[in-house]
């Protein structure tokens, strides 16, 4: 069956659901999305993401012509058209149409844009062994350039990183900030945990703030812990006794090796597993 997709308003054929070639994210990458769970008919986090994607447009200049409950139920009318129950939903707000020009005026009105499809999960196996990841030489770029926090549809940088991520046989790569502090991943961020501590980089690293990442900060925190948001350094990641990403297609997932690195045993750590468990019980409840 044809994948019902929403735009402005509509749930139309895959086929007919189509852009202008003079709409801005084509044009200029002018947009900005999220990538958003559902889990047994109920999303995920609905309030951070959709704040996150008003944030995100607001600082663009974009008005989105839906208030959030509107929006929100319209990923549920999404769903709902796709019989799904769990999904990956995809959010794109789009500037819309205009000329050729970089005048933003020139575009009346905003596209609004809901994906939701089966969620291609990564492979078990993943999980329980752990993966490998690379330092990309593709740096994150400088917040004072391009504001991270922004999820903006040019995610060029991050492809060129996961380009070098496959090229060196991984699906993952960590990529730095200017001052060679670890900051994120292609589509992931990144933790250690060091003697008994949780570390991951702070928001001034130039990261996304990533919902998941606050999810993980969260279940620690109630489990006792104090994690810390602070600097890390590839010396951090490579004497860390643990590894893992968070993200909301990867969910929770150790990492074993890095730069040709074993991590602490190069077995998935007892701290990570027990994350990953409590996300997984958090989500599936
Ligand atoms: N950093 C970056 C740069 C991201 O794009 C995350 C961190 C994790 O954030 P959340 O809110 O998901 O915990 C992301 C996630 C994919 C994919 O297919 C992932 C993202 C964007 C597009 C595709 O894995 N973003």
């Amino acid at each position: 069956m044809a994948l019902k997709v929403y735009i402005d308003g509509e749930l139309v054929d895959e086929e007919n659901a189509k852009i202008s070639v003079f709409d801005r994210c084509l044009l200029y990458g002018d947009g900005v999305f999220e990538g958003i769970r559902a889990y047994n008919g109920k999303i995920f986090k609905e309030q951070e993401h959709v704040d996150r994607l008003y944030d995100s447009a607001r600082v663009c200049l974009i008005d989105i012509p839906l208030t959030k409950e509107e929006f929100a139920r319209a990923m549920y009318d999404t769903m709902a058209a796709n019989n799904l129950e769990d999904a990956y939903i995809r959010a794109i707000i789009t500037r819309g149409k205009g000329d050729l020009g970089l005048d933003y005026r020139k575009c009346p009105k905003p596209s609004v844009i809901i994906i939701a499809a089966s969620i291609e999960l990564y492979p078990e196996e993943f999980y329980q062994k752990g993966l490998e990841v690379v330092t990309a030489s593709t740096q994150q770029i400088r917040s004072n350039v391009m504001e991270p926090r922004i999820k903006s549809c040019n995610y060029l940088k991050n492809i060129l990183a996961k380009m070098e991520a496959i090229r060196a046989g991984c699906i993952e790569a960590v990529m730095l900030n200017a001052k060679g502090e670890v900051a994120e991943c292609t589509g992931d961020n990144i933790f250690i945990v060091k003697d008994g501590v949780i570390k991951t980089p702070p928001p001034e690293a130039g990261i996304l703030l990533g919902v998941t990442r606050g999810v993980v900060l969260e279940l620690a925190r109630e489990a006792g812990m104090d994690p810390r948001e602070t600097p890390l350094t590839r010396f951090d990641l490579y004497c860390a006794d643990e590894c893992f990403l968070t993200g909301t297609a990867a969910e929770v997932i150790p990492v074993i090796n890095i730069d040709g690195r074993p991590i602490g045993d190069g077995k998935p750590g007892p701290i990570t597993l027990d994350l990953l468990e409590q996300f997984r019980r958090l989500t599936r409840a």
